[in-house]
């Protein structure tokens, strides 16, 4: 239930109506919520690596499958990848907010598809990386991005021979803002280069101070459509909104466009109530035809999907 019945701002993004769709209340084991999960297609199926927070407070991933994307969820009954304290102590306090990417070019790991995760280590959120070929057995990698850094990226394919990682540093002076940058390596492992690509705004804009990746880089006709979430910090809080950008296809330290307004924010109850009140963070997509299903958290606590057309969205381009 929305609480603006008559509100009047258009919204991109299409609510399916039966959201949320994924709550802790059906997960096969004890959890406190469940949200910010990765997406992909694997086996005709959409895949999601969800979030799930235990109820010590730190994060794993679980895995669920469905059909259509939307009903039907078959989630494996206990978690699918987990912190492993002793070999990669940057895992301390958990693992969160995944990214799925389908590798297009050899990477060296015999693997297709990456995972780019937050650790949460000792010394601060911090960017890992993870491969894997069937999502039951993962390799990890390790940290490619030191603390504070998270809400990353690859791209699927290389740039002129390099891999390259949208992420979002910290400085240690909230003053500077939290921008999203890029960073490259020929190696995903070794990674420099590294510029600003999308600056947090300032003042009063809805993506004002920090700002941050949402799901991987998709790529359209007109370039790599980038979602992204924007921070407004308020009397009352945080309100987390979505804001699109695009890249150039071969050379995405580009930026061809940044729509103004947000996309997409917290409108539902599911979405402004819950254990971080107003938050809309999606981290994964699926493109099925010409239909973009966005995976959101909602309020840190569950999972909901809305949907655009691809065509509609490259619109909002021509517009703002
Ligand atoms: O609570 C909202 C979100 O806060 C953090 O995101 P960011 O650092 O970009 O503000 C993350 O912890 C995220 O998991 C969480 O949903």
């Amino acid at each position: 239930m929305s609480i603006y019945k008559n509100h009047k701002a258009i919204e991109l993004f299409t609510r399916y109506e039966g959201n949320p769709i994924l709550t802790p209340s059906i997960w096969p084991y004890r959890v406190n919520s469940v949200f910010n999960a990765g997406a992909v297609m694997f086996n005709d199926k959409v895949l999601l690596l969800v979030r799930v927070e235990d109820m010590r407070g730190f994060s794993h991933f679980c895995k669920a499958t469905s059909d259509d994307g939307i009903t039907n969820w078959k989630i494996d009954s206990k978690p699918t990848m987990e912190s492993e304290v002793e070999k990669y102590p940057e895992e301390f306090y958990g693992i969160e907010d995944p990214r799925i990417v389908k590798l297009e070019e050899e990477n060296g790991y015999g693997s297709n598809y990456a995972i780019i995760y937050t650790s949460f280590s000792k010394g601060g959120p911090l960017v890992s990386l993870a491969m894997t070929n069937d999502f039951v057995s993962f390799r990890k990698i390790g940290v490619v991005m030191t603390p504070d850094d998270k809400d990353a990226s690859l791209f699927p394919n290389k740039f002129q021979g390099r891999w390259a990682l949208l992420h979002r540093p910290t400085p240690s002076n909230p003053a500077m803002g939290a921008h999203i940058w890029i960073s490259y390596s020929p190696d995903l492992i070794h990674w420099g280069h590294s510029s600003v690509l999308l600056p947090a705004r300032q003042g009063s804009w809805w993506d004002a101070n920090k700002i941050g990746l949402g799901p991987p880089p998709i790529e359209t006709s007109e370039g790599w459509l980038i979602i992204y979430h924007g921070v407004r910090q308020t009397a009352a809080g945080n309100i987390y909104r979505l804001g699109l950008a695009m890249l150039d296809l071969e050379d995405p330290r580009k930026v061809i466009k940044r729509c103004d307004e947000w996309v997409f924010g917290p409108h539902e109850v599911y979405e402004r109530i819950g254990d971080v009140p107003d938050v809309t963070f999606p981290c994964g997509v699926v493109v099925k035809d010409d239909t973009l299903y966005m995976y959101y958290g909602a309020a840190d606590t569950t999972i909901g999907v809305a949907t655009a057309s691809m065509s509609s969205i490259l619109e909002c381009f021509l517009k703002s």
